[in-house]
């Protein structure tokens, strides 16, 4: 699936685009779910397990952050969990085999969706080895101007940096205080029904929306089959039907992967964007050093 270059890439930038992955119909159908949604969203008023609303969403002008846990609630996000190609090209960047874990959908939408500030996904779950990435399927084009995933390159060979503020997990970096140099950042662009798969240790954001199109990128997370998380046991029924490809094992991979735990939990629960309020210094708040990161 993946050329020698692409493996090479990935290894070296944490992170890699692929296009074509989602067929034409998936696509198609995967956004009239979420028009949908939206449009049922109007009669939301508070974040549940399923919708996490901007801070201006209204019955008048539907505004969701984000679909928690798309796939527990529709069977096309089901579908795009074992795509062939997402499988095999995942495989071929670890040499073992695929457990499925998780799904979100992040909405960002036109006119000024959130922004996610910088930080580590492995600060978040970090396991016996760092052998995970995130799959981002492009729903929309991905352009400069509506806030593309932007990846820090060769973060994921780096340290695991602090995510805390006052003492509390706040599942963000703060950029000055770490010293973290973000300017060599590169934006994943690309055509509805490509891919981004990142690292899980690569430093990674996103601008807000100020465009007057959406960028929704549904995230699914996986891991090698041989990566066990260190802050839950997973319950063995549903950790082996997540397996996609790959024998199983009861044998974790241990390697010397640096670690920090995301506890004391965040004080502000339910989402990556709710964890973030708590960040003393918001990058992405400061339009100068923005628009020099894209
Ligand atoms: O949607 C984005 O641009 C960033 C997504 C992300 O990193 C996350 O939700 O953890």
């Amino acid at each position: 699936m993946l050329s020698d270059a692409q493996v090479k890439r990935y290894h070296e930038d944490g992170c890699l685009v692929v296009e074509d992955v989602v067929p034409k119909a998936l696509l198609a159908e995967v956004r009239t779910v979420i028009d949908e949604w939206v449009e049922r969203s109007r009669t939301v008023k508070a974040n549940d397990e399923l919708h996490d609303l901007e801070d201006d969403h209204s019955a008048a002008r539907p505004r969701v952050r984000r679909f928690k846990a798309p796939d527990l609630h529709h069977d096309v996000f089901r579908r795009m969990i074992g795509l062939p190609k997402v499988v095999e090209a995942l495989g071929e960047l670890w040499g073992v085999g695929v457990r499925y874990d998780k799904s979100k959908l992040n909405m960002k939408s036109e006119g000024g969706g959130a922004a996610v500030e910088w930080h580590q996904d492995w600060a978040f779950y970090p396991h016996t080895n760092d052998d995970l990435a995130a799959v981002g399927f492009m729903l929309d084009d991905m352009e400069l101007s509506n806030g593309p995933l932007m990846i820090l390159p060769g973060s994921h060979r780096g340290p695991v940096i602090d995510h805390h503020a006052d003492g509390f997990f706040c599942g963000a970096i703060d950029v000055e205080a770490a010293g973290l140099d973000v300017s060599s950042a590169i934006p994943l662009t690309g055509p509805a029904g490509a891919i981004t798969i990142h690292h899980v240790r690569v430093v990674h954001g996103s601008a807000p929306n100020l465009s007057n199109r959406p960028r929704r990128l549904l995230l699914h997370q996986y891991r090698a089959a041989d990566a066990w998380p260190l802050t839950e046991l997973p319950k063995w029924d549903a950790w082996t039907a997540a397996l996609l490809s790959g024998e199983e094992t009861f044998e974790p991979r241990v390697t010397p992967v640096p670690v920090r735990l995301p506890y004391p939990a965040a004080l502000n629960q339910g989402s990556i964007y709710e964890n973030q309020r708590t960040l003393g210094h918001r990058y992405f708040d400061q339009p100068a050093k923005r628009a020099a990161a894209t």
